[in-house]
């Protein structure tokens, strides 16, 4: 018993470099040989970027895998631009009974560059509805409109409320 235990193990260390380069013949060991899916028990379906290129280029005939020079390695790499818009945030304009009319357009016209008939028109709907939209900025551009509002309606001593929402 002891016997076949040492002659075991002898065998394993003889032929371990052996299995081990046949294992790792395909990407990075990421796949097996014959260009089936990854045998990962734990993401049976997925396919890594290496596992698809890989697949992509071993249907490519010599000549496409060639490409523009010839030291073409068979593996393509492909890189998906990530680009991400950034998040919306409405300025809301709350009505008071308090801060004038006036004072509202003026506010619509110098905070949110808006023109004397655009300015009435949501004054009217804030003093209408309780709330309405000033404008949609960056989270940086309605926070700062929401600020310089603010401080500008205290610095008149208008309880007059401004504030920003997610789109
Ligand atoms: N309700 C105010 C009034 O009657 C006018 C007003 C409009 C105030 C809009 C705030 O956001 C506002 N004087």
């Amino acid at each position: 018993m002891a016997r076949v235990t040492i002659f075991t193990r002898l065998w394993r260390y003889l032929t371990a470099p052996f299995l081990r380069r046949r294992r790792h013949a395909s990407p990075a060991g990421l796949m097996p040989r014959d260009g089936t899916l990854s045998t990962d028990p734990t993401r049976p379906h997925i396919m890594t970027d290496i596992e698809q290129n890989f697949r992509r280029t071993k249907s490519m005939s010599d000549d496409d895998k060639r490409g523009d020079d010839d030291h073409a390695t068979g593996i393509v790499v492909k890189t998906k631009p990530k680009t991400k818009k950034p998040s919306l945030y409405k300025v809301l304009m709350l009505n008071d009974d308090y801060t004038p009319m006036e004072f509202v357009v003026h506010v619509l016209e110098q905070f949110f560059s808006k023109n004397r008939d655009e300015a009435h028109r949501i004054m009217m709907h804030v003093h209408r509805r309780g709330v309405g939209i000033c404008g949609v900025y960056t989270y940086e551009v309605a926070e700062s409109k929401v600020t310089q509002v603010m401080d500008f309606a205290r610095q008149h001593q208008h309880p007059l409320q401004c504030t920003l929402e997610k789109e």
